[in-house]
């Protein structure tokens, strides 16, 4: 989906849970303009994780990720938007917190590569997959958010 209706799959991952900032985190998007269309609290199984990060499968530190990620809970969103896929990207910063600018949520809020707090999208593409992975259909809401004509 383009336009208004582009979506991206958002995950607040385990450390972003336990450090209590998933507040802080979805208010940036709520800020932004972006609107929430579906969002849910689970701890992922291996199996999830390991089709989620299929593409990192021969990287040396994949076992650790799918083990950091399966630790605990997380919270899966779907955010939807003119342009979310690649602006939700540059709100989360650089893979490496140390690479992300202030500003950024990864600048702001963690320092380490394998504690990056937070998942996005890195295309449409990953974002239409990802989001048929995390959501059934009928998890994700269809609205007129009231703000719209203020936005757009
Ligand atoms: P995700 O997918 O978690 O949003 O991360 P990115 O899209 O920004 O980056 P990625 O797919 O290359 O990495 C996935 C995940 O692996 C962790 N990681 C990455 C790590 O622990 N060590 C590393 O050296 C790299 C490159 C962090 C994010």
């Amino acid at each position: 989906m383009e336009g208004q209706n582009e979506r991206t799959f958002i995950a607040i991952k385990p450390d972003g849970v336990q450090r209590g900032i998933i507040g802080q985190i979805i208010t940036r998007f709520e800020q932004k303009g972006f609107k929430l269309v579906a969002m849910k609290m689970l701890q992922p199984s291996e199996d999830l994780l390991i089709q989620h990060y299929i593409d990192l499968k021969g990287r040396p530190f994949f076992p650790a990720l799918v083990n950091y990620m399966k630790s605990g809970p997380v919270v899966a969103m779907v955010w939807e938007g003119k342009g979310v896929v690649k602006t939700g990207r540059v709100m989360l910063g650089e893979t490496n917190p140390a690479d992300s600018k202030p500003g950024t949520i990864r600048g702001d809020f963690c320092i380490d590569v394998s504690k990056n707090i937070i998942h996005g999208s890195d295309s449409i593409e990953s974002a239409t997959k990802e989001i048929s992975l995390w959501f059934k259909d009928d998890e994700l809401t269809t609205y007129t958010s009231c703000a719209v004509s203020w936005i757009y």
